[in-house]
């Protein structure tokens, strides 16, 4: 992990990085601790964890078994858009430990949640069912973000801090922003986390932002998805710096750059930076340097763009395998394990897709509902 500091805050020697995962698994069991999991893995930040004082519990392997579930999913609905049956797509593979570790060092149903189009795993991470994202995808009654009146996976959800009302690229930063500071003038101890992409964080309205948010040390997590791609554009065509954490230095906070495929390197830089943003220090650039294995959407050709290769090349640090090859190593995880979590995934990703499909579609009656207001508010 790189940090750029703009400021010197202390608390990266003595606070957060202060701390360690319990078990992988089962806490109470005779499984491994995570310092003995990596024992052989001596590189990774679990490992760096381990040796410290325990804080918080992240179970490693309740984790493998979500990022199973949200790559179930998304292949799911990718495959039900070739079927012609989902409409458009921004799949979340390889973006998938960014996400879900992100979301296990916030407070669910507390903190809110500014999130974009290819935040698959977020949704689920906050409580929305694999049914009810799919409803999403085909535009099926009961979808709880829009009552699928929007594009899939947009639209808000406000009991679990779910906001997502445009896919106009960049314009919920400045919005989640200003969530920061009505939190802030409430004397609310919440934080806001916006997630975005690389390309997104050239846009004039990311700027605006940032440095509004670190004038005023909003409590707010600046979280860049980065895949290294706006739709065909490469990160070398996006701007002159080869790191978006470095830019947090021109704006007066914290810059983090984390890899993004190694869910507690991402569980450790959100969790301090929200300790930072709890405790009236301001926001936090991350930086999650993650991968995209699909094109940008299902609507887009990345083959006039991008090397089988370089896929290849990228898939080498999916972040499933990843976790999956540590819990190997440990033990916590077996073959036949590994098939039992599979299994699970389809037969959840199976019943959902049965379960939208068939549902009906909205009425037309209530069409402008929860779209326009009644005016009684
Ligand atoms: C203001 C605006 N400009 C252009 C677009 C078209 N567009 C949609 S997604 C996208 C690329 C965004 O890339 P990035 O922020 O890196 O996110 P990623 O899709 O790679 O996760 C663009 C240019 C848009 N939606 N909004
Ligand atoms: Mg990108």
């Amino acid at each position: 992990m790189i940090v750029h500091l703009a400021e010197q805050t202390g608390d990266h020697e003595n606070g957060a990085f202060e701390r360690a995962v319990r078990t992988a698994a089962d806490s109470g069991t005779t499984k491994p601790t995570i310092s003995e999991i990596n024992s052989d893995n001596q590189e990774s930040s679990q490992t760096q964890l381990a040796n410290k004082k325990s804080h918080g519990s992240p179970d490693l392997l309740s984790m493998y078994r979500r990022m199973v579930l949200c790559r179930t999913l998304d292949e799911r609905i990718w495959m039900l858009n070739r079927q012609g049956k989902a409409a458009i797509m921004a799949s979340s593979q390889g973006h998938e430990a960014g996400q879900i570790g992100s979301v296990e060092a916030l407070q669910k149903g507390y903190d809110q949640f500014y999130i974009y189009y290819r935040d698959l795993a977020v949704l689920l991470e906050l409580g929305l069912t694999p049914t009810e994202i799919i409803k999403g995808f085909v535009a099926k009654e009961g979808e709880p973000l829009s009552g699928a009146r929007q594009f899939p996976t947009h639209g808000a959800h406000p009991e679990y801090g779910i906001i997502n009302l445009s896919n106009v690229v960049a314009t919920h930063i400045p919005q989640g922003v200003g969530a920061a500071l009505s939190a802030k003038m409430k004397g609310e101890n919440r934080v806001v986390i916006i997630y975005f992409g690389d390309g997104a964080s050239s846009a004039g309205d990311c700027h605006e932002a940032m440095n509004f948010a670190a004038i005023h040390k909003l409590p707010v997590i600046f979280f860049c998805e980065n895949n290294k791609y706006a739709i065909s554009v490469p990160l070398k065509n996006q701007m002159a710096v080869d790191s978006v954490a470095s830019r947090a230095e021109g704006y007066g906070m914290p810059g983090i750059e984390v890899d993004g495929c190694d869910i507690m390197a991402v569980y450790e830089a959100t969790f301090e930076a929200a300790q930072r943003a709890r405790s009236g220090q301001g926001p936090s650039l991350i930086e999650a340097q993650v991968e995209r294995y699909l094109p940008h959407t299902s609507d887009d050709d990345d083959s006039i763009y991008r090397s089988q290769e370089e896929i290849e090349e990228a898939k080498k640090r999916d972040p499933l395998k990843m976790l999956k090859d540590l819990l190997y190593s440990s033990e916590v995880l077996d073959e036949e394990q590994e098939k039992l979590i599979n299994k699970d995934a389809r037969q959840i990703v199976n019943e959902a897709t049965e379960e939208a499909e068939n549902a009906p579609y909205p009425e037309t009656d209530d069409f402008f509902k929860h779209v326009v207001g009644d005016g009684s508010a």
